[in-house]
């Protein structure tokens, strides 16, 4: 018989990845979707149509548990979340509630249908949980026995659903696991994370429909890789013996002027500060200055390595919005 999986966040990024990857793999895939009326409904129907639909929300969970009841999965990916930092700063309770406490609510729903030795759960815990700051970070990347230091209520409430569920693996026997993230980009980011901000002006900028993008802070740097290669592995955490927690990276890091270039090196512009206006409105009350991750736990132990570069994912990223611009 066929695995059944249920994802929530189907909506973001990483949902549309992860269930392409599921649905390869033969799994019955349900997708958690919010809202009395998401716009985002159809535009899911269409781009997964073997995907489930299942209306429920984080901070609900009654509406957890009866997902967990229609779903009957063997798997639970819990990437739903409020996951913008610079929004967290401004809905710092709202924060609170979908992405620390609606870990807890996931975890009670499994639990309290009686699902705490039979599902696996995946958490979708974050670099940001680190922090960036000081010299909390090794020369070889932040790893799972690193210190951490979270810069932003996101981040602070990212750390709860990580201890929530480590605590429920120790309290219940659950099989929980926490997949430290690094950054994960795509032509499926949102326009308001910096990569597809840049990936989409630079676009619009050569095909005339823009003069200049609005940026904050332009020094600081990501491990960014692509989030393909990413949802390959929280899948095979999900598939070992023990659960565990760990970290996907490249183990590279850029600043956002170095996306810059790459980006505007796409169109044939070799200087893009002419195209770049910097302002405040997007600095963020604490940054997080570097972030750069040692993934070699999940080489060792999943076999996983990120296959898309740097380079690459620019690349991909930019020619996707011409082609959706033009
Ligand atoms: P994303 O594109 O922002 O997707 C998050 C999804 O959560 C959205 O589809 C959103 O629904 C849904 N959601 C928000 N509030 C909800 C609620 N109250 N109930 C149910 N669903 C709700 O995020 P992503 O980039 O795919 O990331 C997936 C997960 O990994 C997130 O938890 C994120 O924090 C974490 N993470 C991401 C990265 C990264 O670099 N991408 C790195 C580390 C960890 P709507 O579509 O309706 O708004
Ligand atoms: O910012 C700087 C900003 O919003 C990256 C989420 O998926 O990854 C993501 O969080 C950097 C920051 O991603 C703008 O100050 C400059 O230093 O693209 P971002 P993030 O904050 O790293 C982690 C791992 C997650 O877990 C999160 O869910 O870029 N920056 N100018 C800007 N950022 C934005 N968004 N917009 C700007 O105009």
């Amino acid at each position: 018989m066929s695995k059944s999986a249920l994802i929530t966040g189907i909506a973001g990024q990483d949902g549309f990845y992860l269930a392409e990857l599921l649905n390869k793999k033969g799994y019955k895939v349900f997708g958690v979707m919010r809202g009395q009326s998401n716009p985002k409904t159809e535009e899911i129907k269409k781009s997964l149509p073997y995907v489930n639909i299942i209306e429920a929300d984080l901070t609900d969970q009654s509406s957890l548990s009866r997902a967990i009841e229609v779903a009957t999965p063997d798997e639970v990916y819990n990437l739903a979340a409020v996951s913008h930092v610079g929004y967290s700063f401004k809905n710092p309770q709202l924060t609170v509630d979908v992405t620390g406490k609606g870990v807890l609510n996931m975890l009670e729903a499994i639990r309290l249908t009686g699902g705490s030795k039979s599902v696996k759960f995946y958490q979708a815990s974050t670099s940001e949980m680190y922090g960036g700051v000081g010299d909390n970070m090794p020369k070889t990347g932040y790893n799972e026995e690193s210190p951490f230091h979270p810069r932003s209520p996101y981040g602070v409430a990212k750390l709860y659903g990580h201890w929530i569920t480590i605590n429920y693996r120790e309290s219940y026997g659950m099989f929980a696991s926490c997949g430290i993230l690094f950054n994960h980009e795509s032509p499926k980011r949102g326009m308001e994370f910096v990569t597809r901000k840049i990936s989409n002006a630079v676009a619009r900028i050569k095909l005339g429909k823009q003069d200049y993008i609005e940026l904050g802070n332009l020094d600081a740097k990501r491990d960014w890789g692509f989030a393909g290669d990413y949802v390959e592995g929280m899948w095979r955490m999900l598939q070992q013996d023990k659960p565990g927690e760990f970290v996907l990276a490249t183990g590279e890091t850029y600043s956002i002027k170095d996306f810059l270039t790459a980006s505007f090196k796409e169109i044939g512009i070799t200087d893009w500060k002419p195209y770049v206006k910097q302002n405040s409105a997007f600095m963020r009350p604490a940054e997080v200055n570097i972030l750069l991750g040692d993934s070699s736990k999940a080489e060792r132990e999943l076999g996983w390595k990120r296959k898309v570069d740097f380079e690459q994912l620019v690349k991909t990223m930019v020619q996707s919005d011409i082609e959706a611009e033009s």
